[in-house]
């Protein structure tokens, strides 16, 4: 894998300023995607599974073929791929169609303060709906969701765990397939939050065993505006659509209806229909330079980073046994979002805040923290810029007195 020659790949890089270490928001477009969805809107922009033109067969056509693309994508089915707007909304339809209908105040539902808050809130709306108990993963002393520990907590009252496969705040891979073929044991469905894996790992659901995964496409190269539920068949046949209208409906009555089959009952009205091409583009994209090696890349920069900022006095790390390409860091006694600002002044992009995951921002026990997230076109000179600004910005803090 050769990350100069990536980076050739992507217009905006073209700006050789920028330095851009904020992939785990939104990953950069590369102009095998951009051109994959000017194709569509050029050449065959039109709805799709509607007309009876040959047009709107070429968009149909196309985006079913992204589908199987997808379902190729992590060994899944076909029809196991229903399109959603991101991975939040692919997380609320599980917990609003599955957890609404299937839960009561008897069960309970297992989460951790590592979840992203598309994972934990749409089950905390469940649990206050359904009475069913929240309950907690304990964190370990690093901050990881850990076989012993999800031990502690599953029973036979356990009807749901829903965990993060990466998370993006600790950048920590959680050992799911362990913790499935467990929750399998007590007869509890699982849902994995893959947002931040599925840019940067191979995943095969049937090898994980899984019930529901979600990601994003705009966090793996592909377009924003649509995100992937896989759902196992017989798992999504026994679940009621939450949204009605257009295309998802087969016979309609005066007072009733029946619906189409999966995935379609879940795809109401004209769906993202660009976005998923664009993501089936970026799904080639990625394959054809190999998820495992993008990976390993990531975590080589990571180290290389961590071994440089533990260097610089004041710098605190709290994920530095992290498998991944994110660091979580603050300078000592200056804010994140002041140092973010200084950053920004050297054409460096990263994040600062609680990256949507306040719970465990908490139990970190501080107010926020800086985020660097590595992918593919990062290189180590970016990572030396960095490293740079950190050192500048430090000692530009300390200076003024903070
Ligand atoms: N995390 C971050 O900066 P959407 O926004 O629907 O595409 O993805 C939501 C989501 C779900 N799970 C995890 C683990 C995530 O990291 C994200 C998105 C971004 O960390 C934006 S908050």
């Amino acid at each position: 894998m050769n990350p100069y020659e990536l980076r050739k790949d992507f217009p905006i890089l073209n700006d050789e300023t920028l330095c851009y270490l904020d992939t785990a928001a939104s990953s950069l477009k590369p102009r095998q995607v951009i051109e994959r969805l000017d194709e569509y809107y050029e050449k065959y922009g039109v709805n799709v599974h509607r007309g009876v033109y040959n047009l709107s067969y070429v968009a149909t056509e196309m985006y079913e073929e992204a589908r199987r693309k997808v379902s190729d994508f992590i060994h899944a089915k076909f029809d196991e791929i229903i399109f959603t707007r991101g991975a939040s909304s692919a997380l609320n339809l599980v917990a609003s169609s599955y957890g609404l209908n299937h839960l009561t105040s008897e069960d309970e539902i297992i989460v951790s303060e590592l979840e992203h808050h598309s994972q934990v809130l749409p089950w905390q709306n469940v649990s206050h709906i359904t009475k069913a108990k929240l309950v907690y993963i304990p964190l370990d002393s690093e901050g990881r969701i850990t076989v012993e520990n999800v031990k502690k907590v599953l029973s036979n009252k356990t009807k749901v765990v829903a965990i993060n496969y990466i998370s993006n705040v600790m950048g920590y891979i959680t050992p799911i397939k362990e913790i499935i073929s467990l929750a399998h044991e007590v007869g509890a469905v699982v849902v994995i939050d893959a947002a931040q894996a599925a840019p940067h790992k191979t995943i095969d659901v049937v090898d994980l065993d899984c019930d529901f995964l979600a990601f994003s496409g705009h966090k793996m190269c592909g377009p924003t505006g649509i995100g992937v539920l896989f759902g196992k068949k017989k798992l999504l046949d026994n679940m009621p659509p939450i949204e009605f209208g257009g295309d998802m409906n087969d016979n309609v009555n005066l007072y009733d209806a029946s619906w189409k089959d999966v995935p379609y009952k879940f795809e109401t009205g004209t769906p993202p229909i660009s976005e998923a091409i664009g993501l089936g583009a970026a799904i080639d994209y990625l394959l054809s330079i190999g998820l495992d090696e993008i990976g390993k890349h990531e975590f080589k920069l990571k180290e290389y980073t961590v071994k440089k900022l533990k260097e610089i006095e004041d710098i605190i790390i709290y994920n530095e046994s992290a498998e991944t390409g994110i660091i979580s860091f603050n300078i000592e006694g200056v804010h994140p979002h002041d140092a973010v600002s200084y950053f920004d002044g050297d054409n460096i992009c990263m994040r600062a805040g609680h990256h949507c995951a306040q719970l465990i921002i908490k139990w970190l026990n501080v107010v926020a923290t800086l985020r660097v997230s590595f992918y593919l076109y990062n290189t180590i000179e970016d990572c030396d810029r960095f490293i740079e600004s950190v050192r500048n910005a430090r000692d530009f803090f300390k200076s003024v007195g903070f």
